[in-house]
């Protein structure tokens, strides 16, 4: 039997065993949902902004074939996941986390930015040992099966870590952390209470950055002890992928632990056909700062650790930028759009210099994405042994964290903390 069938059915007889509040449980948490696209965000929503998560073990597949001994939150319908699910809510609307703790440790959530969170309806606090020392930055679930219910109502919109509050270092390295996306109340289309945040929703996307040290995660496999001075990231990630895994669509079957893409597809800018701009929500759950760096186009931050950049009497703040630092701990959420600035035109504004013979677009054997034309939805004919992985003359601009030692697969080029932005022509992609 599937394992995620044999869960449900599990779970199922368990709500019928122990009667009605467990059967209310079970209700509520099947009406959470999960949007389903191949691209782009994966919003995970409730009417009633309840969410029930499982903290648990698994593994995650890395580009070099290694694979990595993970923890993380599942949305408790399903089984392990990197990262967490991306719970959407709206601004002034409370919020119920459940979480269930299968892991042999205690673990917890902490909701940075959230204001007046509660632990079992208590008020979430440090939490102290017996001599004094803190064990956990709010209160706990228990190892092995206890649970803890967090509430609060989320303030100012915009994009936020959630993430293990205990044993912090250790905890949020192996993966307990996920992204909470807090709408503004009437206007789902908007990153913050400004119209001029406005975007558009078919081209939402989160960027949840992170690092991993393979070494700590064996030792917490094997259950032995780790140096914490030794610590050494080798794998960087967009939301649990690396690069090229970053481009596969959601939900990519040889994934099956990691759900969340990572590529950017829209059209260019057009005042009537296509108006608003993407967004990218970054968030670094990591340990460093993280200089993402897209290629081909600047990016408007409007919005930094959920709070939209305005002055005092309301002015714009938003600037455009070219190189994004996002910190450790911290949001940028950042407009997106591509214009043709220069008004290519193969026949009224052809590019006065040789395009390169075919021979120097060769990057691995006979595969090229280049359609060997330089104008947007335009192909050029290629020679016979030539693979074109470009379908319509569509452009692709990489984008990637600009310490290049976070866009490698354990020291290999060209892997880690690096996507790509696809534009596709006006018309579209008829391909698609
Ligand atoms: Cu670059």
């Amino acid at each position: 039997m599937h394992p995620i069938t044999r869960s449900v059915r599990r779970r199922a007889g368990a709500a019928a065993l122990v009667g009605a509040l467990a059967v209310t449980a079970l209700v509520t948490s099947q009406r959470t949902a999960e949007a389903a696209t191949s691209e782009g965000l994966q919003c995970l929503t409730d009417p009633h902004q309840t969410f029930s998560l499982t903290a648990g073990d698994g593994y995650v597949s890395t580009p070099d074939g290694n694979s990595l001994y993970m923890w993380g939150y599942a949305d408790s319908r399903g089984h392990f996941q990197l990262p967490g699910p991306t719970l959407c809510v709206t601004e002034g609307q409370p919020v119920t986390v459940v979480l269930h703790n299968t892991l042999p440790e205690d673990t917890s959530i902490v909701f940075p930015g959230q204001k007046g969170v509660r632990a079992n309806g208590n008020p979430a606090q440090p939490q102290l040992d017996s001599g004094g020392s803190l064990t956990s930055l709010v209160q706990p679930a228990a190892a092995n099966d206890g649970s803890v219910t967090y509430t609060f109502t989320p303030g100012s919109p915009g994009t936020y870590l959630y993430e293990s509050g205990t044993d912090v270092d250790k905890q949020v390295q192996m993966g307990l952390y996920g992204a909470l996306v807090v709408r503004p109340a009437g206007h789902p289309d908007q990153v913050n209470g400004r119209a001029d945040s406005r975007f558009n929703p078919a081209h939402e996307y989160v960027f949840l950055l992170s690092e991993v040290d393979p070494d700590l995660h064996l030792a917490v496999e094997r259950r032995q002890p780790y140096d914490m001075s030794r610590y050494r990231a080798r794998y960087y990630m967009i939301n649990g992928r690396s690069m090229p895994d970053t481009l596969a669509p959601n939900h990519a079957s040889w994934l099956p632990n990691q759900p969340y893409g990572a590529l950017v597809h829209i059209q260019p800018y057009d005042a009537v056909t296509n108006p608003l701009p993407a967004v990218i929500r970054y968030l670094n759950a990591g340990s460093v700062n993280y200089p993402f760096h897209p290629h081909g186009s600047d990016e408007r931050v409007v919005n930094k650790d959920g709070h939209a950049l305005q002055g005092p009497t309301g002015q714009d703040l938003s600037y455009l930028k070219y190189d994004l630092d996002v910190q450790p701990g911290q949001s940028v959420d950042a407009l997106m759009d591509w214009r043709d600035v220069e008004h290519w035109n193969p026949t009224t504004n052809p590019i006065p210099t040789q395009v390169p013979a075919i021979t120097d677009q060769l990057l691995v054997g006979s595969d090229t994405w280049f359609s060997e034309s330089p104008y947007l939805g335009v192909k050029n004919p290629l020679p016979a042994n030539i693979t074109a992985n470009n379908e319509c003359g569509e452009y692709y601009h990489v984008a990637h964290s600009h310490a290049l030692q976070q866009a490698t697969n354990y020291g290999a080029t060209f892997g880690g903390m690096m996507t790509v932005f696809r534009i596709d022509p006006p018309a579209g992609c008829p391909a698609n």
